[in-house]
């Protein structure tokens, strides 16, 4: 490894006092990579009272960004070598460029980013992926630094441009001990709710990428369940200040959220050209950056049903094909939507619906990170998990309280939907919610998340199901065997059953 104290450097042409405003001291943070969230969180941590350094490839976008900041306790790197000598030992930086690697021989711009700072630290200097690296990844950049001496941590951080700026959700994973260094930093920067912040060390290794993972996959659930709600009141007739009236409202109950807030607050918002709703101008076909993907390869991975996560990013799939789905509309029927039920009633109801299907989806959610987290051994605690999502991030929701007092009552929690609170909530909200199902289906109105939670209630409260008669067809057609309800587990039989011909 390369000892700093013998690299020296020339101060680079262009230097002077506007990128190097404070340089009598070393930085406590350094940060690399200055797109909009980079920024925001550099900001955010300068503003917490710490020194930061900043590095970006593009050199005038580090020029332009100290230019904008002048007086704050900023230091321009426009190499990494001098980057790198700008900050306190043991050095802390944070990566803030974009992830792509999946595959195990996948290297990405966090990678070259790596590789250009191994030379250039000290042992037990401590690096940070801030962006939205897969956790296998993070597991082999765990692995490969620790190698080299060097400290890593796979950090997931929640909350859009506004979070990094003013506090959002961490999502760190690595050693504990390199978790204790990088604790006052990331606590000061953190969202805070009743006063604590929205970070814990989530685990080792790629835990922490792995939870922010799943989190995007419980955001993707939440989005899609508000869009269906959206969608089952406009086929009502209902005006989107109107709808955005219903949210605003909803935001001050149990279903306050940011999503639910967002939502009431877009409905709102006019064209200025048109005047019409900007909801109603926008193409309805969906982005996806791939997170929801891959919590549903990881929930098939490990055998974890989350219906309510993949119908949404089903949903957002389907939504893409929209010549597809024109062509179709003019070939495919349905029923002409007649809904008659009174406005305030059908409010409430497709809040109970709403409320529910989010339960199931988080219930789904929280079962897949505690089935991997046992795998791996991570020691995960999902309360505390669901209390640090309270706060900065996108799905910062009244009701984690309840899932944070659910786990906090009882850590063994088998399924979410089990802890009394939330049993009481799905008994109350339940017959609106199959009656907001029925309504849709009945009217050709697709609510495949909604429908997918309810599927996902009755299939995990039913003693039976129907899976006595597809043993029969395995045992049938490939002699697979089966177990009898009326002989010992585990003891398997096996029918000859009649040929069938033709
Ligand atoms: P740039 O301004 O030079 O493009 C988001 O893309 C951020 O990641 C930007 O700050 C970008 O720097 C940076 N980035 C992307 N690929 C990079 C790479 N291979 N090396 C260093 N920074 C990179």
């Amino acid at each position: 490894m390369t000892c700093l104290s013998k690299i020296s450097f020339a101060k680079p042409k262009g230097a002077g006092k506007d990128r190097f405003q404070i340089m009598s001291k070393k930085s406590d943070f350094g940060l690399i990579g200055l797109a909009v969230m980079g920024q925001n969180l550099v900001l955010n941590v300068e503003s917490r009272g710490f020194q930061v350094s900043v590095y970006n490839r593009t050199t005038s976008v580090t020029d332009e960004f100290i230019a904008k900041h002048p007086g704050k306790a900023l230091v321009g790197a426009h190499t990494l070598e001098e980057f790198v000598q700008s900050l306190a030992m043991p050095r802390k930086i944070h990566i803030m460029v974009k992830s792509t690697a999946v595959a195990d021989s996948d290297r990405d711009a966090v990678d070259a980013v790596i590789e250009q700072l191994i030379p250039l630290l000290a042992k037990d200097d401590i690096i940070i992926d801030g962006g939205n690296s897969f956790y296998k990844t993070t597991e082999r950049r765990d692995v490969y630094l620790a190698e080299k001496g060097l400290r890593f941590i796979g950090a997931g951080v929640s909350g859009g441009e506004e979070g990094a700026r003013k506090g959002p959700s961490i999502m760190p994973g690595g050693p504990a001990s390199t978790w204790e260094v990088m604790k006052p930093i990331f606590e000061s920067i953190a969202a805070k709710v009743d006063g604590e912040p929205c970070v814990i060390h989530i685990g080792p290794g790629g835990a922490g990428h792995y939870v922010k993972m799943i989190h995007n996959g419980i955001e993707y659930g939440d989005m899609q369940l508000i869009c269906e709600a959206y969608n089952i009141f406009k086929h009502a007739g209902f005006t989107t200040d109107e709808m955005a009236a219903i949210f605003n409202e909803w935001n001050e109950g149990a279903m306050q959220s940011y999503l639910i807030q967002i939502s009431g607050k877009a409905l709102e918002q006019k064209d200025p050209e048109t005047g019409a709703s900007i909801v109603e101008l926008i193409v309805d076909k969906a982005g996806q950056k791939g997170t929801g993907q891959w919590t549903l390869m990881n929930a098939a991975e490990n055998g974890i049903v989350i219906s309510t996560i993949n119908a949404a990013v089903e949903a957002r799939i389907l939504s893409s094909k929209k010549k597809a789905r024109v062509a179709a509309s003019k070939l495919l029927t349905g029923p002409a939507v007649n809904i008659t039920t009174a406005k305030a009633e059908l409010v409430k109801k497709v809040h109970d619906a709403l409320y529910a299907s989010k339960i199931i989806s988080y219930a789904q959610g929280l079962d897949l990170i505690k089935s991997m987290g046992e795998a791996k051994k991570w020691g995960l605690d999902l309360g505390r998990i669901a209390s640090i999502w309270r706060g900065g991030c996108i799905i910062r929701a009244r009701f984690l309280n309840s899932i944070t007092d659910a786990y906090r009552e009882n850590p063994e929690l088998s399924n979410l939907m089990l802890a009394p609170f939330f049993i009481d909530v799905l008994t109350q909200t339940q017959q609106n919610w199959r009656e907001v199902v029925s309504l849709a289906t009945l009217n050709g109105i697709p609510c495949p998340a909604f429908s997918a939670s309810l599927g996902y209630y009755d299939s995990y409260r039913a003693e039976r199901l129907p899976a006595n008669l597809l043993q029969a067809q395995r045992d049938f057609f490939g002699a697979h065997t089966y177990e009898r309800t009326d002989k010992p587990e585990g003891q398997m039989f096996h029918t000859d059953w009649p040929e069938v011909i033709g």
